[in-house]
């Protein structure tokens, strides 16, 4: 009989072969993965534990806060909150980085996470998701360990809770998928090495907005619906960005939030958001810039930060970069 890889047999093997650390960080992933199965149960039973709707106060976001968010930055913080390998919690809910380690230098790892993303999904049954990205605590002033590009995450994924609850995620050695087997408790191993189409048939982008965008984006979008990528594309877009994100990874195409007149730096978050996801493109062979430049090489100023986000397949993105750029 086939045995299964659970996410933390699966991540012993990665360190084994990365000489990575000891087992800190599976035993890190396992204070994530506990919480977001924490976090499905809710969402599974939906509105029966009175877990639907506002939770009556705003986040630093100044978004009215669904109950589930509270819940889920709640249970990330509980699951990694006693561990001494974790330095600081950056969480989406909470204005200032929560520091777990009492030592000022000590723990070795930052978690950066958007606990509950496309909240305001849950109420009409629509998949949700929980973003993480981790990185090394460097010596010195806990804001410049947080306050780094990109490419020097450690480790990024995503939990999407839909019809099946897949979590994928990335150390920079490849990309893999892991479904959650509710008769065991546990995520196994699903899709090994996921590989981002070269080209997709779908592009993801809100609409309604199309006035408010730089002309380059409505140029592009343009140019795809009249085929010239020589495809003929369709529209997706579900208003989830960790669903629309993972259909990008597992079909290809290219997911677009652009500059807003009311947003010009965008509207998704650069820490918690946008480098997670674009490590996980990247590693898939996709690729993800802000419209000008490479997300991952982005230098953050403020945990908090937007950014435009493009993600996708490569042939959708340098289209992309030659229009823009133009
Ligand atoms: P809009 C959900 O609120 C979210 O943060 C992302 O999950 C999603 O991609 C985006 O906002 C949707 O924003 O402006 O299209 O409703």
């Amino acid at each position: 009989m086939a045995m299964i890889t659970t996410v933390q047999q699966h991540i012993l093997q990665e360190q084994r072969e990365q000489k990575e650390a000891s087992g800190t960080f599976s035993w890190l992933l396992s204070g994530i993965t506990l919480a977001t199965k924490m976090v499905e149960a809710k969402i599974r039973a939906g509105g029966l534990t009175g877990m639907y709707g506002a939770a009556g106060a705003e986040n630093v976001q100044g978004e009215q806060q669904q109950k589930l968010d509270v819940y889920a930055n709640e249970a990330l913080l509980h699951c990694l909150g006693m561990r001494d390998s974790v330095a600081a919690l950056v969480s989406e809910e909470d204005e200032e980085p929560v520091r777990i380690n009492r030592d000022p230098d000590g723990g070795k790892y930052i978690i950066v996470f958007d606990p509950l993303d496309g909240s305001s999904n849950i109420d009409v049954n629509v998949n949700v998701g929980t973003i993480f990205s981790v990185l090394r605590r460097a010596p010195g002033e806990l804001e410049a360990s947080i306050l780094r590009p990109g490419y020097q995450q450690v480790a990024a994924g995503y939990v999407v809770y839909g019809p099946s609850t897949v979590l994928v995620y990335t150390t920079g050695n490849g990309v893999h998928g892991f479904t959650l087997d509710n008769s065991i408790g546990a995520y196994v191993l699903s899709a090994e090495r996921m590989r981002m189409p070269e080209q997709g048939t779908y592009y993801s982008v809100n609409e309604a907005h199309a006035a408010e965008w730089p002309g380059a984006y409505r140029a592009y979008v343009d140019r795809l619906r009249a085929g010239g990528l020589g495809r003929e594309y369709s529209s997706r877009y579900i208003g989830s960005l960790v669903a629309d994100f993972h259909r990008t990874l597992l079909k290809g195409g290219v997911f677009l939030y652009p500059p807003t007149t009311k947003q010009p730096k965008g509207k998704l978050r650069l820490l918690y958001e946008a480098n997670p996801l674009a490590m996980i493109a990247e590693q898939a062979g996709g690729m993800a810039t802000d419209g000008a430049g490479r997300v991952l090489d982005i230098v953050p100023e403020g945990i908090h930060q937007r950014t435009s986000f493009c993600v996708g397949s490569r042939v959708e993105m340098e289209a992309l970069a030659e229009g823009v750029r133009a």
